[in-house]
C-alpha cells in the first residue's frame, strides 16, 4: 500500500545524495586516514560519494570542482590546498546552487562562498606544541628547528603562529631554521639532513618541531642517520597523531604529538542532511578537538587503536 511506497521513497532519499569529494591527495599518514574516514561515513549514509585525487596540486581541484558543478552534485566536500584562489569557482558553485563544506583546511574568501568549515583549531594545534616544548626545557637555552607544513596552505601558517606564541615570552628557546617539507617523510627527511649539516651535525640542535607527524617520522631517521638520538639529544614534537608516532614514542625516538581526528567528514554530512532537509544553516567554523598525548599516555596501546584505521 501508500505507506510501503511512501517507505521506500525516504531511503531512496537519502541513496540518493550524490556529494563529490576534491581531496589534496595522499601526502601523508593522516590524509590517507581522513580519505578512508569520509568513504566509511558516505556508505554509513548512502550517500554517493565522487573521489577526486588532486596530486596536492590546486588546479586539480578546481578542475574536479567545476566537473562536479557540471555533474549536478547535491553538494561538495573540497579540502583546499591552499589557503588562496578559490573565489571563483566557490562563486560558480554558488552560482549552481551546490553547496560547498571546506575540509581540515581554510581558504580566504569570502564565508558566504562555502556552507561551512570542518577543520582542526590550528593555532591551538601550534600553542599546545610549543607550551609542551616550554614546559619540557624550563629554562634551559634550546635551539629549535622548525618542519613547516605546505606553504600557504591554514596550517602551515596557523601552526608556525600557534608555536610562536607560546614560545614568545621564554627567550632561551629559539627557532633558528625553519624551512617546508610539504607535509611528506621524505620531503622532512631531507629537510632535516640540511638542517643538521647546516647546524655542524645538530649537536647544538636541542629540539625539532614538526606540523606533522609524518615531517617528524622522515626527520627522526636523518638524525638517526646522522648518529644522533631523536627523542632525547634531540626532542621531537608534531601534530596528527598517527600510529607511526606512537610507534616512534614506544622506541623513545618521538616526544610529543597533538591529536588530530581524520573524522571531519561526520560533521560534515550531519551539517549538509540537516540543510538539505529544511535549510539549517550549520555554524560557520565547526572545530574538532585536539588533544597532546607524550610516551606517560600508553602509546603502544594508542597506536593498536589507530593501526587499520586508513592510515
Ligand atoms: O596535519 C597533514 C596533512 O590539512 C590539517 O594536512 C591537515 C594536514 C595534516 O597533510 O598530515
Amino acid at each position: 500500500g501508500a505507506s510501503v511506497i511512501a517507505l521506500a521513497c525516504t531511503s531512496a532519499y537519502a541513496a540518493d545524495l550524490t556529494v563529490g569529494f576534491s581531496q589534496i591527495g595522499s601526502e601523508s599518514g593522516w590524509r590517507a586516514a581522513e580519505t578512508s574516514v569520509t568513504k566509511q561515513e558516505a556508505e554509513k549514509r548512502g550517500i554517493d560519494l565522487k573521489f577526486a585525487d588532486a596530486q596536492q596540486k590546486q588546479e586539480n581541484q578546481i578542475k574536479a570542482l567545476r566537473g562536479f558543478i557540471a555533474q549536478g552534485v547535491d553538494a561538495i566536500l573540497v579540502a583546499p590546498v591552499v589557503a588562496t584562489g578559490w573565489d571563483d569557482v566557490l562563486a560558480e558553485a554558488k552560482e549552481a546552487e551546490i553547496p560547498v563544506i571546506l575540509l581540515d583546511r581554510g581558504v580566504d574568501a569570502p564565508q558566504d562562498l562555502y556552507l561551512t568549515s570542518v577543520a582542526s583549531d590550528q593555532v591551538k594545534e601550534g600553542r599546545v606544541a610549543g607550551q609542551w616544548l616550554v614546559d619540557t626545557v624550563g629554562d634551559k637555552p634550546c635551539k629549535v628547528v622548525e618542519l613547516q607544513g605546505t606553504v600557504g596552505s591554514t596550517p602551515a601558517i596557523n601552526r608556525k603562529k600557534g608555536f610562536e606564541e607560546a614560545i614568545a615570552d621564554h627567550a632561551n628557546i629559539t627557532i633558528i631554521r625553519s624551512q617546508t617539507g610539504d607535509f611528506t617523510r621524505a620531503k622532512g627527511k631531507e629537510v632535516m639532513e640540511g638542517f643538521l649539516k647546516a647546524e655542524n651535525g645538530g649537536k647544538d640542535i636541542c629540539a625539532m618541531y614538526a606540523h606533522n607527524d609524518d615531517m617528524a617520522v622522515g626527520a627522526i631517521q636523518a638524525i638517526k642517520d646522522a648518529g644522533l638520538k631523536p627523542g632525547s639529544d634531540i626532542l621531537v614534537v608534531s601534530i596528527d597523531a598517527v600510529p607511526d608516532i606512537f610507534a616512534a614514542m614506544v622506541a623513545g625516538e618521538a616526544n610529543a604529538t597533538v591529536e588530530l581526528t581524520p573524522n571531519m567528514a561526520g560533521p560534515a554530512f550531519d551539517a549538509l542532511e540537516a540543510y538539505l532537509k529544511d535549510g539549517t544553516q550549520p555554524e560557520k567554523f565547526i572545530i574538532t578537538e585536539s588533544k597532546l598525548y607524550t610516551p606517560a599516555d600508553n602509546p603502544q596501546g594508542e597506536y593498536d587503536s589507530r593501526k587499520g584505521l586508513g592510515y
